[in-house]
């Protein structure tokens, strides 16, 4: 994935017609595209395969299982056309490692959520999310999955991961995150969704962001 732009489009639309179509118009103002359960869901596991003619794809399944699961689960995605794969840490070294080890075979990228960013991440998630962070940093992921909602703990996840792993960063426009104040904070990219896909003109809506990032970098 190369850092150009610094925006992610999150494609959580529902229909594959409007999901290629979005993806034309933004193409070239992303350096990713994420997809996740709502489009594969609705339209199936070959969407990846067409959307990765835009731009490289993020599987966001936030994969969560024991390490034989996770592996099954990542050998499908890759074989797909996705270039990474996003998964939870909280399920511990074992299940990480299995997907790093799969994902370094095939030249793919593995992206570890450290803690959401929705207000119920503080409930449970947030308190084990330098520990999670320590672990994708020992266990080589690519990177982390950081709350742009608070970018004082994009700052703490970065001390803690260092310069070798990426943050990539959601929680921007709808969810009330500022774009700026996350890549300040040490986000590589910042994940967009509804601010992108939901407005009247989406190319324009990604333009207007990264502009926006382009004043901080
Ligand atoms: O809020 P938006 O519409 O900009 O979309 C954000 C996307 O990022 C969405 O796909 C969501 O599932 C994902 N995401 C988070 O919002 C927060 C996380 O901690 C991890 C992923």
């Amino acid at each position: 994935m190369q850092k150009n732009t610094r925006l992610i489009l999150a494609l959580d639309v529902l229909d594959s017609d409007e999901a290629l179509r979005i993806s034309g118009d933004v193409a070239g103002y992303v350096d990713a595209i994420k997809v996740g359960y709502p489009l594969i869901l609705a339209t199936g596991l070959g969407i990846i395969t067409e959307l990765s003619k835009y731009a490289p794809i993020i599987a966001d399944f936030k994969v969560a299982d024991i390490p034989n699961t996770n592996r099954l689960i990542c050998e499908q995605v890759f074989r797909a056309g996705a270039d990474a794969v996003i998964i939870q840490g909280f399920t511990g070294h074992d299940s990480l490692r299995t997907c790093v080890e799969l994902a370094k075979s095939s030249n793919k990228d593995v992206f570890v959520v450290t803690e959401m960013s929705h207000p119920g991440a503080l409930d449970f998630m947030q308190a084990a999310g330098e520990a999670i962070a320590k672990m994708a940093a020992d266990e080589k992921a690519s990177g982390v999955v950081a709350p742009a909602t608070r970018p004082e703990r994009v700052r703490e996840i970065r001390k803690i991961i260092g310069n070798k792993l990426t943050i990539i960063s959601p929680g921007v426009g709808a969810q009330g995150g500022s774009a700026s104040d996350a890549i300040k904070a040490g986000a590589d990219w910042v994940i967009v969704g509804r601010s992108i896909y939901q407005a009247e003109e989406p190319a324009k809506a990604a333009a207007d962001i990264v502009a926006y990032i382009k004043t901080v970098i």
